[in-house]
């Protein structure tokens, strides 16, 4: 197998983009629990994922969603983050918390609520201008609740033509990224529910528009590797949002549900060149993004074990060696192949990681690094009246 030191460089330059709603409170449908230290501004979100950044190394960006991280002055929370030692990162729409869009935003029989819809992205797109975001990440709500209630086709068609006037507004270096999701809020259709939905709708649409696929958007059983071996041999894969489900959009720490699962999806990201550090120029267009809230568990410590689960599978997953595995799988040595899968699965890279870490002078345990740094009683205690920010 593989040894650790031969990959510890490909773990270099790892990047994770952090959720700004990630350090807001969160809850389910029946309760949003309050937590004490929660940001009340924008700024103490960033500041709070500039953290996770300090305490791993793998946290550079954070991505913002539009009204919620709204600002008058992006220039000074461009710098503000900058000052933090992190990056503005993509910038995430919303066309689901206003009441013109309950039938439908970029889908709806209307024309003027089609065009809200569109104006909306056209200043998402104005916001990346100014944070030097690059991606434009959209996911819709659209659908509808029962057979008849809504025609398909004509739905598809009004996503297409509303894409295409967003996608004439992105700018050369900026992308549009499209997100699918099966079901939820609407649940006998939606308008964008699968891989293939958005691949067909963002091939149309030209080269800088690619899917976003986030790992808790399918059903139970999808082997989700394969559409990610799909989506990045066609050159469509456009970044992840990653997040752990037992059951439906659970948004829970990566890894934590499934890390077998986690491992598998990036074996496959790297087997089909999608992990920056790995190619030989170190760079992919793939983007690692967390989507998930902390809703009873504590946030900044949430994103910490996060970041940490998606290094320790994607070093797990360099241990794998290609060359065995190919010759097993040539060979039709179906157990041979499946053991030197699973002997890199199997190790445990945590004593090397936390080396890594140290030559690095990064804390060799983030979590307990962060335990002990004082800075959660510092925000608890500091962070007194104002309005703590909810996910929504
Ligand atoms: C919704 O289910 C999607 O996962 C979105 O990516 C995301 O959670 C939402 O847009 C928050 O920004
Ligand atoms: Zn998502
Ligand atoms: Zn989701």
């Amino acid at each position: 197998m593989t040894d650790f030191a031969a990959i510890a460089p490909l773990l270099e330059g790892q990047a994770i983009e952090l959720p700004s709603w990630a350090f807001g409170n969160s809850g389910t449908r029946f309760k949003v629990f309050g937590t004490p230290g929660t940001p009340r501004s924008v700024q103490e979100k960033i500041t709070d994922a500039a953290t996770v950044h300090r305490f791993t190394g793998l946290a550079p960006s954070v991505a913002l969603h539009i009204p919620w991280d709204l600002t008058d002055d992006w220039a000074a929370l461009r710098a503000h983050a900058e000052e933090q030692g992190v990056a503005l990162g993509t910038i995430n729409s919303n066309t689901f918390q206003d009441d013109d869009y309950k039938h439908g935003a970029l889908t709806h029989t209307d024309p003027k609520v089609r065009q809200k819809a569109i104006d909306h992205h056209f200043e998402c797109i104005d916001v990346m201008h100014q944070t030097g975001s690059r991606d434009l990440k959209i996911w819709l709500a659209e659908g509808s609740n029962y057979a008849g209630q809504a025609d398909l086709r004509g739905r598809q068609d009004r996503l297409a033509e509303s894409l295409a006037t967003i996608y004439e507004r992105i700018g050369e270096e900026q992308r549009l990224v499209l997100e699918y999701k099966f079901f939820e809020p609407a649940f006998y259709h939606t308008d964008v529910p699968d891989w293939g939905t958005s691949y067909a709708q963002v091939a149309a649409l030209g080269e800088r528009a690619v899917v976003c696929l986030d790992t808790g958007h399918h059903a139970p059983g999808t082997n989700i590797e394969f559409i990610v071996m799909q989506l990045l041999r066609l050159g469509k894969l456009g970044s992840f949002d990653f997040n752990s489900r037992f059951y439906a959009d659970d948004d829970l720490i990566v890894g934590s549900a499934d890390p077998f699962q986690l491992f598998r999806i990036l074996f496959e990201v790297i087997r089909g060149g999608g992990y920056g550090p790995a190619n030989p120029d170190g760079h992919s267009d793939v983007a690692f993004m967390l989507d998930q809230c902390h809703n009873v568990e504590e946030k900044i410590p949430g994103q910490i074990r996060s970041v940490l689960n998606v290094q320790e599978m994607t070093a797990r997953a360099l241990l794998v060696d290609r060359v065995a595995l190919a010759s097993a799988q040539e060979a039709g040595d179906v157990l041979g192949a499946h053991e030197v899968f699973m002997d890199a699965f199997s190790t445990d890279v945590r004593a090397d990681l936390a080396a890594w870490r140290e030559e690095r002078g990064l804390p060799a345990h983030p979590m307990r690094a962060y335990a002990e740094s004082g800075y959660q009683q510092q925000i608890e205690s500091s962070r007194v009246g104002g309005t703590q920010l909810s996910w929504n």
